[in-house]
């Protein structure tokens, strides 16, 4: 609807621009559903509901059980790679504190974040090369470890 009544009302104006703002709102709509879909098509819902209520309780977040109940621990290195993209939510290339805080949130948004000790002991899990934040191969090895 947004598109149809911008072209509509920008009919007497040049064509290039209603393009691209066209454009700009597809690559938009496009980009979020892609990452929306993604960690619902590696890991099924039931078994992320799963995993997000047995740590509902404040400090009871565990990540190897937590990784064992979603289905994280038994996918491909592929897999887990594009999980670790999509909680990258800024494509640093790295999980920073900030991001790994509403790690849970990525799964079922609606879940709690991480306490600061919880996010602490679970960066620390994985951070091989101690530079305070996790890395895809950091990850990936301490999801299939
Ligand atoms: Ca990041
Ligand atoms: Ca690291």
């Amino acid at each position: 609807a947004v598109i149809i009544s911008s072209i509509n009302s920008d009919r007497n104006f040049d064509g290039t621009i209603i393009l691209t703002y066209i454009h700009l709102h597809l690559r938009d709509n496009i980009s979020f559903n892609r990452t929306d879909m993604s960690l619902s098509s590696i890991l099924s819902a039931e078994a992320i509901e799963k995993a997000v209520k047995d740590c509902e309780a404040p400090n009871s977040f565990c990540h190897k059980k937590f990784f064992q109940l979603c289905g994280l621990s038994s996918k491909t290195p592929k897999e887990v790679r594009d999980v670790f993209q999509i909680i990258d939510e800024d494509n640093s290339g790295y999980i920073e504190e900030s991001e790994l805080k509403f790690f849970l949130q990525r799964f079922v948004p609606g879940a709690r974040t991480l306490s600061e000790a919880e996010t602490k002991k679970f960066i620390s899990a994985a951070d091989d090369n101690s530079d305070g934040r996790i890395g895809a191969d950091e990850f990936q090895t301490m999801v299939l470890s």
